[in-house]
């Protein structure tokens, strides 16, 4: 089983560790055959290196895209040195045995994430180098393969000490080779599934790369892992942890539900999210200001939630924000001061991404069921002022508008049942998740009262506020709820069988009412 390398080919866009690993490998009496850029810089190094284009008799041509796809190649990696007719074949088509090829890919990867481009993206799919990795782990019976620095290590261990790579040092080799060209694949056939835009994901294909393994899952007894899909955007995936204990499964999901929320914000906004659902939200003249308004709506819910915010932090909001415990902060940025003023607070999380999301943009959101998965296109909608229809007789006043928006806006991204509560860009209340939007109404109701007591208020803070509901009234009792914790303009999809119902409660009550013929679901 043990294999003495006759000839080695390698492959390296990357040429760091190169010349120690060439040199090595030389010196143990193994004859090196390269691709163009790394044969020039292995003879460089002053060592004896072939061009595979003398293997092959062709040279690299168009661009580069066929190098080493060629009989000769393959044939020295998948042929089987000791099956009669697979000897046979190489003597009588001259091709000599390659034991050992060391290849690391085009950039692909790297060249995405730079946002390098279309044209750049598809010239760094590696072609030729995947077959090789793939050939040579086939065959790993004869072959060793190295994809990545540490594994050509493994290789030059195994020939100072013995002279030879064994079977199963081989095929460790080959497991780890072809877990390296499933991911380049997934790679590959992600980023280009999100260049299809808002095709129907029926017509996509959907693949993942491993971003992090999880210390656990929702639950410590559960097993947990993190991917990435589609294209490099702005977003959990794609943050940078600047501090902060490792991220878990929930921390993840509740900042990517805060982050997404805030995005559609123009103004500075703050949006605390506890157990997926906003328990505040505001938008301020700065972001300490929006984070002390949304802090407002439910500070008991805020204690250990995630915060997202829409502009870098500064030392004032970072400040603002350390007053209670935090479990996660996400930001387009923080400067010095800020990142300062939570490295005091060890285990908060920060993250920092390049940019907000495009809560406007495409995308899939993907739900697990058992055996299987369902897949959507995000919920781009966006509600303007020009798309409401004034159902009730009384108009909605401008700031109505304004707080009737910014309360569908939060209820987008509440889970349904979802009732939201808000006054002059701050949330008032909101009712989360439950069966009936009448407890929903309730609940948000209870919520903005007791803001209101905490605030020192006369009132419930959902006094004179916009109601949105993120789907219509099925009946004119959740909107008697709202009517009672104050509320007196309501936004609603409408489209109900008892609208007029509904319609004609507001009337009685001297409500402004409007529809938007756009439902929110969030389940
Ligand atoms: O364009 S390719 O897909 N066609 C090939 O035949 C091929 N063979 C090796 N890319 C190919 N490679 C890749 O070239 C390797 O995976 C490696 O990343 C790169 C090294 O090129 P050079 O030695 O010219 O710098």
């Amino acid at each position: 089983d043990a294999i003495k390398p006759v000839r080695a080919l390698i492959s390296l866009s990357d040429k760091a560790g190169l010349e120690d690993a060439a040199r090595t490998l030389a010196g143990l009496g193994v004859e090196l055959v390269s691709t163009g850029g790394t044969k020039a810089a292995i003879a460089g190094f002053g060592l004896p290196v072939k061009d595979v284009a003398d293997l092959t008799g062709f040279p690299e041509m168009m661009d580069g895209r066929v190098k080493t796809l060629h009989p000769v190649v393959h044939g020295g990696l998948l042929g089987v040195r000791n099956a009669p007719a697979h000897a046979a074949a190489m003597t009588e088509h001259g091709i000599g045995p390659i034991d050992i090829v060391w290849i690391d890919l085009y950039p692909f990867e790297k060249t995405v994430e730079d946002g390098g481009g279309f044209e750049a993206a598809i010239e760094n799919i590696d072609i030729g180098g995947p077959a090789m990795i793939r050939s040579g782990s086939k065959n790993h019976g004869h072959v060793a393969v190295a994809v990545d620095a540490e594994s050509i290590g493994l290789i030059i261990e195994a020939l100072k000490a013995d002279g030879s790579t064994s079977l199963a040092l081989r095929k460790s080799l080959a497991a780890r080779a072809f877990a390296r060209t499933a991911a380049y694949d997934a790679a590959v056939s992600s980023w280009f599934a999100g260049q299809l835009n808002d095709a129907a994901p029926a017509r996509k294909s959907i693949a993942g790369s491993l971003a992090q393994t999880l210390r656990y899952g929702e639950n410590p007894h559960q097993t947990g892992a993190f991917y990435r899909t589609g294209e490099k955007r702005p977003g959990v995936a794609y943050a940078t942890q600047i501090q902060g204990k490792e991220l878990g499964y929930n921390n993840i999901a509740d900042a990517d539900a805060a982050y997404e929320l805030v995005a559609e914000f123009e103004a500075p906004a703050c949006v605390i999210v506890k157990h997926a659902n906003p328990c505040g939200v505001a938008v301020g003249h700065t972001l300490s200001e929006a984070y002390a308004r949304a802090l407002e709506c439910d500070a008991v819910s805020a204690f250990g939630g995630v915060i997202a915010v829409n502009r870098p932090l500064t030392g004032e909001d970072a400040r603002a924000i350390t007053g209670i415990f935090t479990e996660v902060v996400i930001a387009p940025g923080a400067d010095d001061e800020a990142k300062a003023v939570f490295a005091a607070k060890k285990n908060l999380r920060l993250l920092i991404t390049d940019g907000l999301p495009d809560p406007h943009g495409p995308g899939e959101v993907f739900r697990s069921v058992a055996g299987g998965f369902l897949v959507q296109s995000r919920d781009r909608s966006l509600i303007k002022p020009e798309d409401l229809k004034i159902v009730t007789r009384r108009q909605p006043t401008p700031t109505e508008i304004q707080d009737m928006l910014f309360a569908f806006t939060v209820a987008k991204h509440v889970k349904s049942n979802a009732i939201v509560y808000a006054k002059d860009g701050q949330t008032a209340g909101i009712g989360a998740g439950q069966m009936n939007r009448r407890d929903s109404a309730r609940i948000a109701a209870i919520r903005a009262k007791e803001a209101g007591e905490a605030k020192g208020l006369a009132h419930s803070l959902a006094q004179g506020s916009a109601c949105a509901s993120e789907a219509f009234f099925p009946f004119a009792d959740g909107l008697l709820e709202a009517i009672a914790a104050g509320a007196t303009a309501v936004i609603q999809p409408g489209g109900s069988i008892r609208d007029d119902e509904v319609i004609a409660a507001a009337d009685e009550r001297g409500i402004a009412m409007a529809f938007t013929g756009v439902r929110v679901f969030r389940h």
